[in-house]
């Protein structure tokens, strides 16, 4: 087995049974600006711990896989430059070699399942981007979903990607979809999309059940939990779709490919919006963290 550093925290936690929800490290370095980008990850930290769990922020360091990080190292990796972005692949390489970098959704599953973690929150996930009919660019993030047993609370999936391809394939690779509270699949900035989710669930308790059937029957794979973004926060489609559209001709103009493109959308989106996007962004990562803590404590129940 490899090397697992805890936090403090998510050590006693574990050893207590109490709920543990897993959070990505990507959308810190990746994915937000500094210093927004710490201040938001400690949030998201404390609104799991007032809804009665407990955060595991994951990351390599040095070589180490850390579940949960002290707030000093999560300081230091919000504002370190050049860290690299791990999803399946590049995870067991950057261990081995002493590097540092931060999870995606697929690596932070890997590391959830390490570490015994059965919920995870996030914002958005990786999926088929615009094009992919000739890129080929699918995230390694759906064929995780399929093969780690991980819940995965995230707010749909952002118009950068071609919504019905990602659930194509996910609905291919046997990920259940479940939108929470509502029929439609939540569309990341809009709470409300055209296209109807595969399942609807309204109660913790039930994605909880969902969770602990599949583990029994014996399945492997996680679940996609879409929680649509807080009325409040929402931003029109209308007003987003041209911007993408831009940050997207720029990406294919400037040759950006590979895991470096959906950086480079989120980057532009956030510029292009003058930080619209990221208001929007904080609250709807705010809210499924609020979600996954609650779900984390019905399977618990559960396993009482
Ligand atoms: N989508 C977002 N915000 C993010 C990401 C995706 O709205 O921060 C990050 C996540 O870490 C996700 C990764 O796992 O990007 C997907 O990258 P790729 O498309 O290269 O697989
Ligand atoms: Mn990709």
């Amino acid at each position: 087995m490899i090397e697992i550093r805890y936090s403090s925290e998510v050590q006693t936690a574990k050893a207590a049974g109490q709920a543990i929800v897993a959070l990505e490290s990507t959308i810190i370095t990746h994915g937000m600006p500094y210093p927004q980008n710490v201040e938001v990850a400690a949030q998201v930290e404390q609104d799991i711990r007032d809804a009665g769990a407990v955060p595991a922020t994951m990351a390599v360091m040095k070589g180490v896989l850390h579940v949960g990080l002290e707030p000093d190292q999560l300081q230091a990796l919000g504002q370190a430059k050049g860290v690299a972005k791990i999803s399946r692949a590049d995870m067991p390489a950057c261990i081995a070699t002493g590097g540092t970098g931060a999870t995606t959704v697929a690596a932070t599953m890997i590391a959830a399942r390490l570490a015994g973690i059965e919920v995870f929150a996030t914002g958005g996930i990786g999926g088929v981007h615009k094009g992919a009919e000739t890129t080929f660019d699918v995230s390694a993030d759906l064929m995780e979903l399929a093969q780690t047993p991980v819940t995965v609370v995230a707010a749909g999936a952002k118009a950068i990607l071609d919504v019905p391809k990602t659930l194509e394939v996910l609905e291919t690779q046997g990920v259940p979809v479940i939108a929470y509270g509502q029929d439609s699949f939540p569309a990341f900035w809009s709470a409300q999309s055209d296209i109807k989710a595969p399942l609807r669930m309204d109660t913790p308790d039930k994605i909880a059940r969902a969770h602990a059937t599949r583990l029994a029957m014996g399945l492997p794979g996680g679940q996609l939990v879409a929680n649509p973004i807080p009325a409040d926060a929402e931003i029109a489609a209308a007003e987003l779709d041209p911007v993408i559209a831009k940050a997207q001709s720029e990406a294919d103009q400037q040759g950006i490919s590979g895991k470096d493109v959906t950086p480079f959308l989120l980057r532009r989106i956030f510029e292009l919006t003058e930080g619209r996007s990221l208001t929007a962004n904080i609250a709807l990562v705010r809210n499924n963290a609020r979600l996954a803590a609650k779900i984390a404590l019905e399977l618990n129940k559960l396993a009482q």
